[in-house]
């Protein structure tokens, strides 16, 4: 089959047998993705009550997204790199960082990972979370890089690169998934599609009306998930995950999905109306994947009600513990800041 023909087939194979593909993953596995959805949420919920307070945070909500972000972190052993975005804290939780920690370091304060010196683009080498600079796309070659390095050293890690529709449309973006085509790097490219680059709408701005469709360009199979259906996410990330570390190659795995919240912390117009229609916000709400997944696990028999609930209670003791911990720390001085950047 050729990519083209991949992707249609997969576009056509959305209507999934579910519960096939649930019970494939596993009732832990299932069950620890709920979890750390709903981590995720509770920690864009905390950054909101923090923000109240008057502390700013530069955020950019995961809210919406969390499938998309969990479904395929998921898929990762702990020796994988995952090269991140500006979106969301999906790849920090879900890849084994201290929500104390994270929460520190997005407020300026030394007990952060990067002793607050980082902020929204921090990183922990340790757990192979790469940091990743601020420029838009300019992470996807450092990925193509981390990729080759794998094959040079001949190890079997995997590398997720995460980044937005936007992102996509950049030179780097084209670049770099050339070149992991080439090398055949152990990379699957997971482009989040949240139909908007801040206030522009996708059409506007792309050329394509799938992003997948640019896996023909760099010879790599090209798939389309539905973003809010973590089990779907997962399903076919690992798929991508598991021909990567065999030596198959890279991918491009394009996740349609929505922010449910404004670019970023600042943006006054999310929901009025302004530049996402109601209707349309209104229909992706209802398909909020958090609550979405907590009745698949309910329908499939992996869980019962008392069970989310517990899940739920956890994860707000563990954000309210992560501001105490992020509260404990002080402000990093000015000369701090300034401490090992070159300028
Ligand atoms: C090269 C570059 N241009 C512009 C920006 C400003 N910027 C930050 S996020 C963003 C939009 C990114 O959109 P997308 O990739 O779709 O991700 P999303 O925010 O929708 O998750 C832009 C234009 C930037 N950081 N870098
Ligand atoms: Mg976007």
């Amino acid at each position: 089959m050729t990519t083209l023909q991949r992707v249609s087939a997969v576009k056509e194979a959305l209507a999934y047998d579910k519960e096939a593909c649930a019970n494939k993953i596993g009732r832990e596995k299932c069950v620890a993705m709920y979890r750390d959805m709903i981590r995720v949420r509770e920690f864009d919920n905390k950054i909101a009550e923090i923000m109240v307070k008057g502390i700013v945070i530069v955020q950019h909500s995961t809210r919406g997204e969390e499938g998309s972000q969990i479904g395929a972190l998921s898929c990762l052993e702990d020796h994988d790199y995952v090269m991140p975005y500006h979106r969301g804290w999906g790849w920090t939780l879900g890849k084994g960082m201290d929500a104390g920690r994270v929460l520190a370091e997005l407020m300026c304060r030394n007990n952060g990972y990067s002793f607050g010196r980082a902020g929204s683009q921090l990183g922990d080498y340790k757990l192979r979370v790469m940091g990743r600079p601020g420029i838009q796309g300019a992470h996807v070659p450092i990925a193509s890089g981390v990729g080759l390095s794998i094959k040079l050293r001949k190890t079997n890690d995997v590398v997720l690169c995460m980044n937005g529709n936007g992102a996509s449309n950049t030179g780097n973006f084209y670049e770099a998934i050339n070149m992991a085509g080439i090398w055949k790097a152990p990379v699957v490219f997971l482009v989040a599609n949240n139909l908007y680059e801040i206030y522009e709408r996708y059409e506007a701005t792309t050329a394509v009306e799938d992003v997948a469709l640019r896996a023909l360009a760099a010879n790599m199979p090209g798939y389309i998930v539905d973003g809010n259906d973590p089990i779907m996410v997962h399903t076919v990330v690992s798929e991508a995950v598991d021909n990567a570390r065999k030596g198959l190659g890279p991918a491009l795995v394009e996740s349609k999905t929505y922010r449910h919240e404004g670019h970023m912390s600042g943006d006054t117009h999310a929901q009025d109306g302004t530049y996402r229609p109601i209707d349309e916000m209104n229909a992706w709400f209802e398909r909020d994947p958090v609550p979405a997944l907590g009745q698949d696990l309910l329908d499939f028999g992996m869980a019962g009600q008392a069970d989310l609930e517990r899940i739920h209670e956890d994860a707000l003791a563990e954000m309210d513990e992560a501001e105490k911990y992020a509260m404990s720390g002080r402000l990093c001085t000015k000369e701090e800041l300034l401490r090992w950047n070159y300028m």
